[in-house]
């Protein structure tokens, strides 16, 4: 809950990062189509965060607050497809198993999953698949996102393996269905189902998880239980969750196909997910390669000729960051960020370089490689859904 201190700071736009004359409102130059400005806008038991709808809830994290280590849950991004969202009551909440490629069905309350299953914890980005669309050149329909509909949290929960052997999983398993309390308000908006992979749905780190940063998962975050799908876009992420079965054929549904598709062959992916693939398009799946650089904001006077920090996060779908270089001259010469904690190869991965300004201005950019050496891209790779997004940020400043 916030304190009346952290309220009145919120409300006066000026909660994290210190006093700030102007809102985080995303990059100085915006592609034609998008809409040109944001505003804070505060769901119950949040921050202020960037409003990009209130039915359903769609809200962002101003970027200053992603180079925390870890995501404050009330400051955390907001994402829902569909408009009736209600509260569950933990205490009557059970969890269905069961599926055509299920040995049995198991029905499971909160406590039972606490007590009887092993509790594993994993720090884990969570980001949208649509993360960046609004910077997508030609515009593309969608949520109009910015940098911030991604998170860090630490995810406490049991592993979804474990729950699925409980229940037996045989042999002609081919892929394993989510789908949580939510629904459309009118019947006509399909339902949000998803499935993963079966051997997604064994890995150890697939988590059912009910704590997020400590705290028992929030419910603008999916209480009392939701799936935690490390390495891979959020939308697989479902919240709420009420069923899981086990499916012996490809899950059909609006959801899987036409959306949260990418062309094929057309990103550097090493998870596939094969059973949903057609001639032309693939599922998402693991996130690409990427950074953000968190401190320094564009259009900004910064001091000349004494140390100045570029810090930032980068992360990826699992492999782990291995370097961040960062530019202060518009790319022309790159230097080595120093990386700071690992807190897991899923997590984001904070850093910082020094450097010292001449008077002038400066373009401050920063690029991440994982341990495939996979990096990102300076151009945007087109796709019509704007996905994958991880051009190189760029951050225009002037030093006085
Ligand atoms: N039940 C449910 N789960 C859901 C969704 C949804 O609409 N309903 N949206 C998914 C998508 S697309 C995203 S990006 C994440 C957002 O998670 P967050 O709101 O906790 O940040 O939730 C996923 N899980
Ligand atoms: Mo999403």
């Amino acid at each position: 809950m916030l304190s009346r201190r952290r309220l009145l700071l919120a409300t006066a736009g000026l909660w994290a990062g210190g006093a700030r004359a102007r809102p985080d409102v995303g990059p100085a130059a915006l592609p034609e189509g998008t809409l040109s400005s944001s505003t804070y806008d505060t769901l119950p038991g949040k921050l202020p965060l960037i409003k990009k709808s209130f039915r359903p809830p769609n809200f962002e994290t101003p970027a200053r607050v992603l180079g925390e280590a870890f995501t404050p849950n009330e400051a955390f991004f907001v994402r829902y497809h569909l408009s009736s969202i209600p509260e569950v009551d933990p205490a009557a909440w059970r969890l269905a198993v069961g599926g055509e490629a299920a040995a049995g069905t198991l029905s499971l309350s909160l406590d039972v999953l606490r007590r009887e299953f092993t509790p594993v914890e994993i720090a884990a980005v969570c980001q949208c698949s649509g993360n960046r669309r609004g910077l997508s050149n030609p515009h593309v329909p969608g949520v109009q996102w910015g940098h911030g509909a991604m998170g860090n949290a630490r995810w406490r929960g049991v592993r979804l393996k474990e729950v699925l052997e409980r229940a037996g999983v045989k042999s002609g398993a081919v892929e394993v269905a989510f789908d949580g309390t939510d629904s459309g308000v009118v019947d006509k908006t399909p339902d949000f189902v998803k499935s993963i992979p079966a051997w997604k749905a064994l890995d150890e780190n697939t988590l059912l998880a009910y704590e997020m940063n400590g705290e028992p998962l929030p419910h603008w975050h999916g209480a009392p239980l939701r799936l935690v799908v490390p390495g891979w876009t959020a939308t697989y992420w479902i919240k709420h969750l009420a069923r899981i079965e086990v499916l012996a054929q490809p899950l059909t549904g609006f959801w899987m196909n036409p959306a949260y598709r990418i062309p094929k062959g057309r990103f550097p992916i090493v998870d596939r997910f094969v059973s949903q693939e057609n001639e032309t398009t693939t599922p998402i799946t693991e996130m690409v390669v990427n950074s953000l650089i968190t401190n320094l904001r564009d259009r900004m006077l910064y001091r000349s000729r004494t140390p100045l920090f570029v810090r930032g996060i980068a992360w990826d779908g699992g492999y782990g960051i291995a370097r961040v270089d960062v530019s202060t001259d518009g790319g022309r010469t790159w230097g080595t960020a120093e990386l700071g904690e690992d807190f897991g190869r899923f997590s984001t991965r904070q850093w910082s370089f020094a450097f010292v300004p001449e008077p002038g201005d400066h373009v401050v950019m920063a690029r991440a490689t994982n341990r495939l050496g996979a990096s990102q891209s300076f151009e945007l790779v087109f796709n019509p859904a704007g996905y994958h997004n991880n051009v190189v940020h760029s951050v225009n400043i002037r030093c006085t």
